[in-house]
């Protein structure tokens, strides 16, 4: 940008000219995606954008993190019944990322890479009992997010920042690993999956937080009506939002709110005024309620004033839970789902907004990952990345302001095995493993490629392609379905060049102690603090550590 601009600025002919010219190309009626190749020109010689910033006027961030929602989701991607207004105007406001990804299929290792800028390999958000199983962190596990990782709130507060999270935690429920102490100032909601409703003696009900203490319990003090798929629990976490944006805009005081809901993730629900009102039955109730709070926020920003000064950016934690077919979301074009290194297990429905800085209606298409959030809001709040460690985000800045992309890999991790990789359109999996025979044929017979098998590719067992990984080409075949010949022109030319990243990559990796091996049922939500205040501590069993079993 700053070339073209100096280009421009003593040329005021030329300027004039260009302008022009974008103005007619924004004029015809394209899509979005044509659009934004001609409005790129004229943002370019928009040149009060960088200033704003550059002055560390500190802006505020949002990040709106959905649990289990997938790509095909949203009616911007193309999902046919269009139950997404809210989220179709931000992106027609904002900036939108089909090529977007989280760093792990899976909620807890891709929420603790969001935090740190760091793969799961690296924060320890993995397990190594078996090789390439998915691991997190249900309310047993005895590890959880180490204190040596920086995680960029902790480095907002620095710069005098205020930090929310409303909703699931899910980086280890023990005290010393809570919201609290990793750089959050504020916290309404709960450390772990909503799952349950439980017996309060076997495994006790998951606690509900508000800041440091509990407020309650999920089916106890949180009506969650499985049955019915019925809460109010998404209403509660926009009024806290709104609530927190207020307060913030009122202060004038920097913030980031981190609102991580879990509507979307089984068991589903939605309150009474969304149930019943999707065409996709309770999983669209859960998708309409949370796009009418996105809705929300993004108005409360506009109506306290602080939209110009906030980045806001839309996305979810991992792929659709495609096992739950019609019970779950949709992951659009690719393959299979949540816990798998297919593309539908981690590309993301993304889209940025923030009114002063990025045009709308713009597509990017940098491949970018949860892990980018780290480096380009410490970058924008003028704060300097650790530089005693390998952060695995990359600043986002140009790609927002700039219309602008830069190559990077993508690292598909299971667990400890680096499963796949992809460098530019091209991706090669060196494993392909959807889940066992065991769980497949076996017991509740669970899919994670319905109706999606490929032969070869969706196998059910680890099949190590190290000496001929599988070659794709996601442009023409985002579904990876069409397996490249290892004798052909194109694989002989994109397999050096991804094995280069690759190398580079376990050159340098030094992995993280892991952190999801062991389980214990006395480290549960037996006595959560704040549990004394409201008489409802239950008995903690005697300390039994065991390796945990993770059979994905
Ligand atoms: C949700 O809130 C409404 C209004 O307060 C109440 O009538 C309803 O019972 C609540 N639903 C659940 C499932 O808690
Ligand atoms: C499935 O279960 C049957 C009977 O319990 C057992 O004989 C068989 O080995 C199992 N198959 C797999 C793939 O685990
Ligand atoms: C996978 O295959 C490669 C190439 O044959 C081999 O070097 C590697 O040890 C294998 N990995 C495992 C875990 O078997
Ligand atoms: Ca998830």
């Amino acid at each position: 940008m700053s070339q073209v601009r100096k280009a421009l600025d003593f040329s005021i002919p030329v300027l004039i000219i260009i302008v022009i010219l974008s103005m007619n190309r924004i004029t015809v009626g394209h899509t979005l995606a044509e659009k934004s190749r001609r409005t790129i020109h004229s943002f370019d010689i928009n040149d009060e954008n960088n200033n704003t910033i550059t002055k560390g006027s500190k802006p505020n961030f949002v990040i709106m993190l959905m649990d289990d929602m997938g790509w095909g989701d949203l009616g911007i991607f193309g999902e046919p019944n269009k139950e997404t207004p809210n989220l179709d105007k931000m992106a027609a406001d904002g900036m939108l990322f089909p090529d977007f990804y989280s760093a792990n299929p899976l909620c807890s290792p891709s929420r603790a890479a969001l935090l740190s800028g760091r793969l799961p390999i690296r924060n320890g958000f993995y397990t190594t009992n078996m090789p390439g199983r998915n691991a997190y962190t249900p309310q047993n596990v005895v590890g959880g997010i180490p204190d040596h990782e920086i995680l960029f709130p902790e480095l907002l507060q620095t710069k005098g920042y205020r930090n929310k999270i409303i909703g699931k935690w899910h980086l280890g429920q023990q005290p010393q690993f809570h919201p609290l102490k990793h750089g959050f100032d504020e916290w309404f909601g709960s450390p772990n999956c909503h799952f349950g409703p439980y017996d309060g003696k076997t495994i006790p009900n998951i606690p509900v937080y508000k800041d440091a203490d509990m407020v309650g319990r999920y089916f106890e003090d949180f009506v969650i009506d499985v049955k019915a798929g019925e809460s109010n629990l998404t209403q509660m976490y926009i009024q806290e939002a709104v609530t927190f944006i207020e307060k913030q805009a009122k202060s004038g005081q920097p913030f980031f709110l981190y609102w991580a809901v879990d509507a979307t993730h089984q068991p589903l629900y939605a309150s009474a005024a969304f149930r019943g009102t999707s065409k996709r039955g309770l999983y669209g109730d859960a998708v309409r309620e949370l796009d009418y709070g996105v809705g929300q926020i993004l108005g409360a920003l506009k109506a306290y004033g602080v939209a110009d000064n906030t980045l806001a950016f839309f996305t979810s934690d991992n792929g659709a839970a495609t096992y739950a077919k019609t019970n779950g979301g949709s992951n659009g074009p690719f393959l299979c789902g949540k816990l798998t290194t297919f593309e539908g297990g981690s590309r993301e429905p993304t889209i940025a907004w923030w009114p002063s800085q990025i045009r709308s209606g713009q597509v990017s298409f940098q491949t970018g990952s949860l892990m980018d959030f780290y480096s380009t809001f410490l970058d924008l709040a003028g704060i300097p990345p650790p530089t005693d460690r390998p952060i695995d985000g990359i600043n986002l800045r140009s790609a927002l302001l700039d219309g602008k992309t830069v190559d990077r890999p993508i690292f598909y991790y299971r667990g400890d095995l680096l499963m796949a990789a992809r460098v530019g359109k091209f991706k090669a999996h060196f494993w392909t493993w959807s889940n066992s025979w065991q769980e497949y044929q076996n017991g509740t017979g669970v899919d994670f490629c319905p109706g999606q098998d490929v032969l070869g590719v969706t196998t059910h067992e680890q099949v190590n392609r190290t000496l001929e990984p599988l070659l794709f080409a996601l442009g023409a075949d985002p579904g990876e379905k069409y397996v490249i010949r290892p004798s052909s022109e194109r694989y002989r030319k994109q397999m050096p060049l991804i094995m280069e990243a690759v190398n580079e990559h376990l050159a340098n990796l030094v992995p993280g102690a892991p952190q999801l091996n062991i389980c214990d049922d006395s480290v549960m939500n037996w006595a959560p603090q704040g549990c004394e205040k409201l008489g409802r501590c239950l008995p903690i069993p005697k300390s039994n550590p065991s390796k945990c079993d993770w059979p994905h």
